[in-house]
C-alpha cells in the first residue's frame, strides 16, 4: 500500500507546540504550567523524529545489512528533550518560539525528569553508544528493562544518605511508543523432559514481556534507532474467581508477582530473595530480546546459518550473559539445530564487554538457584562447559565450580569477541580474571576504549565553549571530534585564552547560582575542584577528604599565607547496602560542615556536596570544572568516562595511572596532566608489604594529623570504620598514596595561579581529547566485533 502518511505537511514549531498543548494535553496557553509547555514541546519534537525513524527502518530492511542489538540492564539516559532538540538542529527555533511565549526554553527543557535506568558508568556508556550508533547510521536496537522506578533519589539527613524511590513515570513520558502487539512470553522454573528425541522445557511460571519503544535520534536528525524496553505483566491480569470468592488480595497476586520483575532497578544483591529477582530480571529481558531478534530475522531470512552474518548481539557485561545458553536452547531445542552448530552459531552472534575486574562484581549464581529458575539452561551450561573441556583438555577453568555458575567465563566462552574498556583494563583482563581463557583463545580479547558523545557533553552541556570552538575552527567538529586538534595553535593565542577563561568563568557563575539555590554558597573566583562518580572505596573519595582536612589544617596554621582558594565539589550516590561508602558520604558532609563554618578559612576552602547527583547535574558541573579528580587505586577503575568529559570541557586532571586516565595523559601530554600514585603493579606489590599503611602514616605528619583530627571528634562522629581501615589493612592504598597526592595537589595550586599557563593547558586538554568521542568507540566495535556497516540516508 502507498504510504499515506508520507505527505503530511510539516508545521512550524510554534504551531506544533500550540496544537499539542491544546489537542494532546487539553490545556490552554493561559493556564499551562512549565510542565505542560515542556510536554507540548516534547510531542512537537517527537513528531519530527518519527519520519527519520521510519526512514531508517526502511533503509535497514532494504539494505539487508547486519543489525546490532545492544543488550544492557542499564540505560542511564537522563533527559531526552534537549538531546533531541539539539540533534535536530532546532535549538534556535525552539528558543525563539518560547521567547514568543514569554518563556526560556532552557528552563522548559530542564523541567524534564531524568530517565535514570542505570547506576553509573556502564549505563551511561550504553546511552552514549545509542546516540553514537544513531549518529553513525549503524542499524541498532538497544534492549533493556523499563523499570518503573529507576535509581533512587538521594537526600542527606544529618549528613547521611537517605534513599527515596525515584518516580520518573509518575507523569506522562512523551518519548515512548507502547507496543501492545509486541508481547513475548517468558518462562521460569518447571521441568525438562525428553520428547521424541528433543528436550522440552515446560516452565511452571510465565510472565509476559511487553515492549515500549523510544526512538533515539542521531546528530543532524538523519538517523534514528530504537531503544526497546520490556515491562513485565502477568499472563492473566486478574483472577476473577478468587475476587468473587472475596479474596481481593489473592485476586491480584499473579499480577504483583509478575510486575515485580520490572518494578525497580537492581534489587539489593545481598539477600537470597534479591538475588533470585535479579536473575529473573536478567533472564526476562534477555529471553524477550532474543525472541524478538529471531522473530525479526525470520521475517527476512529462512536460513539460520545466516544468523551470525545478519545479527550482532552485544552483552553489556555479564548481566545478559544467559543469552549464550538461551540462544543455544532456541536454536537446538526449538529449531532442531545440532548442539555443536547451535553453540557455534550463537558464538558467531555474541560479543561480551567486561566493565570491571572487582571480584564482588563478577556474577556467580548457585547451581541450586539456576537449576530451579532455569533448569534447561543449567543443563546446557553443563554441555557448553563439557564441549569446551573436550576441545581444550588441558584447560584449568570452568564455567561451573564450587557449586556456582560463573557468568564471566560463560560469557567469554560463548562470545566470539570479548572486550575491555580501556587499554590498561584490557591488558589486566588478559593477565588476571581471564588469563587462562586468554591462553586458550588468544585472538578473542580486544580493546575498545570507551568514549562519550560530544553532542550531549559539549554541544548541549557547554553551549558557550561550543560556540567558541565553532568560531575558531568552523562547524563539523561535533561530527568528527578529532578536528578539535585544530584548536592547538590557539593555545598560544592570548586573546583566545582569555575568551576560553571567560567562558569557564561564566559556567562557574552559573553553577555557583545553582549551588547557592541548594544552600551551598561558593565563590566563582576559587578553583572548582570536582569529584563526581559513584561513591566507592576504590574511587577513593576518602583520599580526597583526607587531603581536604590536611589542607584546612595548614590554612588554619597560616591563614594569611599565599593559598590557592578552592571549592571541593563532590557528587555521587552509594549503593543502599554499602555501609562503608555511606560512611564516606557522612564524612564528606561532616568535614564540609566544619570547614564551611570556619571563618578563618572559609574564604579559602569550601566543600560543596549537592545531593542526588545525576546526569543532568553532571551536565552543569562538568563545564564549570577546572580540576577533575580521577584518583582511583590503580588497576581498579576499568576506564572511567567522566574523566573524558572533563578533559573535553577543558578541565585538567589530577589522577592515577588507572583506566582511561592512562590514555588521556598520553594524548593530552604528561605536562598537561597532574599524575600521582602507584602503578597497578606497584599497588599489588605494596599490598604484600607488612603494615604498609602504618608506615605511610608515620612517614607523613600531615596524614597523621588529619587522621587524628577525625579520631578526636573534630567532625562530630569519629568515623572509626574509616580511620581503622586506612591505618590498618588499607586495601585501596589510601594512606600509601597520600603523600604523592598531596604533592600533586600543591602543584595544581601553583599551576592554577598562573592563569595564562593554566588556560593554555586547559585548551590543550580540549584540543587533544577528540579521540574520546563515542563515535570512535562505536566505529571500533563495528569494525573489530560486529563486522557491521554504517548505512546512511538522505
Ligand atoms: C553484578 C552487579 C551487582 C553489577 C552491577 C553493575 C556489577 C557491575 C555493575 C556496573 C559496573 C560499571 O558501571 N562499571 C563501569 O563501567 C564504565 C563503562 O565501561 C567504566 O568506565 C567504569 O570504569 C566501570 O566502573
Amino acid at each position: 500500500m502507498k504510504d499515506l502518511t508520507a505527505a503530511i505537511p510539516a508545521t512550524d514549531l510554534r504551531s506544533a507546540v500550540l496544537q499539542h498543548l491544546k489537542y494532546s494535553l487539553g490545556k490552554d496557553a493561559e493556564h499551562a504550567t512549565i510542565t505542560d509547555w515542556r510536554q507540548a514541546l516534547s510531542f512537537a519534537i517527537r513528531d519530527r523524529i518519527v519520519d527519520p525513524w521510519f526512514a531508517s527502518t526502511r533503509e535497514t530492511y532494504a539494505r539487508q545489512g547486519k543489525r546490532v542489538f545492544y543488550l544492557s540492564m542499564e540505560f542511564l539516559i537522563g533527559r531526552l528533550l534537549e538531546d533531541a532538540v539539539v540533534n535536530l538542529g532546532l535549538l534556535d527555533e525552539a528558543h525563539e518560539t518560547f521567547e514568543g511565549f514569554g518563556l526560556d526554553v532552557r528552563t522548559v527543557m530542564a523541567d524534564e525528569p531524568d530517565a535514570a535506568l542505570g547506576n553509573g558508568g556502564l549505563g551511561r556508556l550504553a546511552a552514549c553508544f545509542l546516540e553514537s550508533m544513531s549518529t553513525l547510521g549503524c542499524p541498532a536496537y538497544g534492549y533493556g528493562i523499563r523499570y518503573e522506578h529507576g535509581l533512587f533519589r538521594q537526600g542527606f539527613r544529618d549528613g547521611r544518605q537517605v534513599e527515596a524511590p525515584e518516580d520518573w513515570l509518575s507523569e506522562l513520558h512523551a518519548w515512548e511508543f507502547e507496543r501492545p502487539e509486541a508481547t513475548i512470553p517468558v518462562g521460569f522454573g518447571g521441568e525438562v523432559r525428553e520428547l521424541g528425541g528433543r528436550m522440552v522445557w515446560t516452565p511452571d511460571e510465565r510472565v509476559i514481556a511487553q515492549a515500549t519503544d523510544t526512538p533515539i535520534i542521531g546528530w543532524h536528525g538523519k538517523w534514528a534507532n530504537t531503544l526497546r524496553l520490556w515491562s513485565a505483566r502477568p499472563e492473566t491480569v486478574f483472577d476473577l474467581d478468587r475476587f468473587n470468592a472475596g479474596d481481593y488480595f489473592g485476586a491480584a497476586e499473579a499480577e504483583n508477582t509478575a510486575r515485580t520483575i520490572s518494578r525497580v532497578l537492581y534489587p539489593d544483591d545481598t539477600t537470597e530473595e534479591g538475588k533470585r529477582l535479579r536473575l529473573k530480571q536478567e533472564f526476562f529481558f534477555t529471553a524477550a530480546s532474543l525472541r524478538d531478534i529471531l522473530r525479526r530475522f525470520d521475517t527476512e531470512y529462512d536460513d539460520l546459518s545466516l544468523l551470525p552474518s545478519k545479527v550482532a548481539i552485544q552483552l553489556n557485561d555479564t548481566h545478559p550473559a544467559i543469552a549464550g545458553p538461551e540462544l543455544v536452547r532456541l536454536l537446538h531445542d526449538e529449531r532442531g539445530m545440532d548442539l555443536p552448530r547451535a553453540i557455534e552459531t550463537a558464538r558467531g552472534c555474541l560479543g561480551y564487554t567486561n566493565h570491571t575486574l572487582l571480584p564482588e562484581a563478577l556474577e556467580r549464581w548457585s547451581e541450586g538457584l539456576m537449576g530451579s529458575l532455569l533448569p534447561r539452561h543449567l543443563q546446557l551450561i553443563e554441555r557448553i562447559d563439557a564441549a569446551h573441556a573436550e576441545a581444550h583438555p588441558d584447560r584449568r577453568v570452568t564455567m561451573l565450580g564450587d557449586g556456582d555458575v560463573h557468568m564471566g567465563p560463560l560469557a567469554f566462552s560463548m562470545a566470539h569477541k570479548v572486550n575491555g574498556v580501556s587499554g590498561l583494563h584490557t591488558e589486566l583482563m588478559k593477565e588476571t580474571v581471564f588469563a587462562e581463557l586468554h591462553r586458550l583463545h588468544p585472538e578473542r580479547i580486544v580493546n575498545q576504549t570507551n568514549g562519550v558523545t560530544p553532542r550531549r557533553w559539549m554541544v548541549s552541556a557547554n553551549p558557550r565553549l561550543s560556540a567558541l570552538i565553532t568560531e575558531a575552527i568552523g562547524i563539523g567538529w561535533a561530527d568528527d571530534l578529532e578536528r578539535l586538534a585544530e584548536l592547538e595553535p590557539m593555545a598560544e593565542d592570548a586573546g583566545f585564552l582569555e575568551r576560553f577563561d571567560a567562558i569557564k568563568r561564566a559556567n562557574k557563575v552559573d553553577l555557583a547560582g545553582n549551588l547557592a539555590g541548594r544552600d551551598l554558597p561558593v565563590d566563582p573566583d576559587a578553583m572548582f575542584d570536582v569529584q563526581i562518580k559513584r561513591i566507592h572505596e576504590y574511587k577513593r573519595q576518602h583520599l580526597n577528604v583526607l587531603e581536604t582536612i590536611a589542607l584546612w589544617q595548614e590554612m588554619r596554621d597560616d591563614p594569611t599565607g599565599d593559598w590557592t582558594p578552592r571549592v571541593k565539589i563532590f557528587g555521587g550516590k552509594a549503593a543502599p547496602g554499602y555501609v562503608f561508602a555511606k560512611e564516606i558520604i557522612h564524612l564528606i558532609n561532616a568535614v564540609g560542615d566544619v570547614i564551611n563554618a570556619d571563618p578563618a578559612t572559609n574564604h579559602l576552602l569550601r566543600v560543596a556536596y549537592p545531593a542526588n547527583y545525576n546526569v543532568s547535574l553532571a551536565e552543569r558541573l562538568i563545564p564549570a570544572a577546572e580540576l577533575s579528580q580521577q584518583i582511583s587505586t590503580a588497576g581498579k577503575e576499568a576506564s572511567g568516562t567522566g574523566n573524558m568529559k572533563f578533559a573535553l570541557n577543558g578541565a585538567l586532571t589530577i589522577g592515577t595511572l588507572d583506566g582511561a586516565n592512562v590514555e588521556i595523559r598520553e594524548l593530552v601530554g604528561a605536562e598537561n596532566f597532574f599524575l600521582f600514585g602507584m602503578t597497578a603493579s606497584e599497588v599489588v606489590a605494596r599490598r604484600e608489604m607488612h603494615d604498609h599503611a602504618r608506615a605511610a602514616i608515620e612517614a607523613d605528619p600531615r596524614l597523621a594529623r588529619a587522621l587524628d583530627a577525625i579520631r578526636s571528634g573534630t567532625f562530630g562522629d569519629r568515623f572509626e570504620a574509616i580511620t581503622e581501615n586506612v591505618s590498618g589493612q588499607d586495601y585501596f592504598l589510601v594512606s600509601s598514596d597520600f603523600s604523592d597526592y598531596w604533592r600533586a595537589s600543591r602543584e595544581v595550586d601553583a599551576a592554577w595561579r598562573d592563569r595564562a599557563a593554566w588556560n593554555r593547558m586547559a585548551v590543550l586538554n580540549t584540543a587533544r581529547s577528540g579521540w574520546f568521542s563515542s563515535d570512535r568507540t562505536i566505529r571500533g566495535y563495528m569494525r573489530d566485533i560486529w563486522n557491521a556497516e554504517a548505512l546512511s540516508i538522505g
